[in-house]
């Protein structure tokens, strides 16, 4: 993205503080995978939504109504020698050059220029308590403030958490962050239906999340916005199953919640589908229900509707049509309410997506579940799980999961679903998948 989107965010972020308005912002940690490997880095949100800068030990201030410092960046500076090891760095030259700083330091300077950057502040956004290091750094320019009061400098009067002001712009997405977004959503759309071509018994979940992958890779997402969950017959059943290891059996369903990132951006999508064949009687009942749940759910996300009625529509269909199929008995209503639903149903339906898959922003600001309004993006995503040996289920349902998931802009016309390209229809899945063994 060109640097003047960044500049326009932090002017905006401006105008939302006020006179005096000041935000510290530290990038993500790297952190230790196993021996001296470090996990893939990745930059935390509010600070790349900020300034787009990318790596690590990176932290930013913006004073947006500073004269001549509305900008400071702290960088690794560049180091011919690390940089052999491990990439080129921009350094506080490039920060300066390319990300628009007015002025910027190597972070090994943080202690001691950050008091000057937050002198005479008077609001100060920062996420304290996230993290400890960050915390003492930001707690000790404060404190180096206060020893300044006889030379008329003090510290700032405020202290803010990034939710009301920051999140709150994060939640409303630009023109060019949708753009991302859709780029992502296709990336994945396609992804998941190749998927479904190439998914085959005999192969193992983590062949099919590497040619699932493969296809990100290959369209130009770096990575992916969260771990690829691909679980394949009961495994579909365990919410956050990662493991990805077991070997597909014949009759399984496969349940596949992954997305590419875009420009930073995020899909979530979930696709469920037979291995190779069809859907069996008691796999394609409880498909249909979950699907059934989720287009009325979609059709909720209007400017206006509560947030949280996209859950309550998609919990009464499926409370509805697992009753209808023999999964649950009772009056539905009886069930909503005394929650026995949630042995097959535990999470809810929707969340925020953007730079994070679970996205910033609060769902119920005032106390009341926000509305929705164009330019937001959530999830719906309604699921039906029967893990084996559920007190009460009946035998022909046990072990199958199912989950579909798509990624729905709110507009001024309706919900927009950026993920339409993923197959979802019964008809249109077996299109792909059948070619291969078939169910009874
Ligand atoms: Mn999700």
């Amino acid at each position: 993205m060109e640097p003047s989107v960044f500049r326009e965010r932090r002017d905006e972020l401006g105008r939302r503080l006020g006179p005096g308005g000041a935000g510290v912002f530290f990038t993500a940690r790297e952190a230790r995978r196993n021996g001296d490997v470090d996990h893939e880095f990745r930059g935390s949100s509010d600070l790349v939504y900020l300034t787009g800068f990318e790596e690590p030990e990176a932290v930013a201030v913006v004073r947006p109504d500073s004269p001549d410092q509305r900008f400071t960046l702290f960088v690794r500076p560049r180091d011919p020698a690390q940089e052999t090891w491990t990439g080129e760095r921009a350094g506080v030259e490039g920060a300066r050059a390319h990300f628009g700083a007015d002025a910027a330091f190597p972070v090994a300077d943080l202690e001691k220029e950050l008091p000057a950057c937050l002198a005479n502040a008077r609001r100060l956004v920062y996420a304290v308590g996230r993290d400890d290091e960050a915390d003492r750094a930001v707690f000790r320019a404060l404190a180096a403030l206060r020893g300044k009061a006889r030379a008329g400098i003090r510290p700032p009067t405020e202290i803010h958490d990034p939710e009301p002001i920051l999140h709150e712009m994060r939640l409303r997405k630009r023109p060019e962050e949708v753009a991302a977004l859709r780029r992502a959503a296709a990336v994945t759309a396609e992804a998941h239906a190749a998927a479904m071509r190439e998914a085959r018994p005999g192969m193992h979940e983590y062949d099919v999340q590497a040619l699932l992958e493969l296809r990100f890779r290959r369209a130009g997402s770096p990575r992916n916005g969260y771990p690829s969950i691909v679980g394949s017959g009961p495994n579909a059943t365990t919410l956050h199953y990662t493991a990805n290891r077991r070997r597909l059996e014949p009759g399984d369903l496969l349940l596949i919640d992954a997305g590419a990132e875009w420009d930073f951006y995020t899909a979530d999508v979930t696709r469920t589908f037979p291995v190779g064949g069809r859907f069996t009687r008691p796999q394609r009942a409880v498909y249909e229900v979950v699907l059934g749940a989720q287009e009325r759910a979609i059709a909720e996300c209007r400017a206006g509707v509560p947030f949280d009625r996209v859950h309550e529509t998609a919990l009464r269909a499926l409370v509805e049509g697992m009753v209808r199929i023999g999964l649950l008995s009772g009056e539905p209503e009886a069930i909503v309410k005394d929650e026995s639903y949630k042995k097959y149903y535990m999470h809810r339906t929707s969340h925020w997506l953007g730079l994070d898959v679970h996205d910033v922003g609060a769902y119920r600001p005032e106390g009341a579940w926000r509305p929705l309004e164009p330019g937001m993006v959530l999830t719906v995503e309604p699921g039906i799980y029967v893990r084996p040996g559920t007190e009460g289920a009946p035998p022909e349902f046990e072990g199958i999961g199912v989950r579909i998931e798509d990624d729905v802009l709110v507009t001024g016309d309706g919900p927009e679903v950026l993920t339409a390209a993923a197959p979802k229809r019964i008809e249109e899945i077996e299109r792909l998948t059948a070619g291969g063994v078939t169910s009874a």
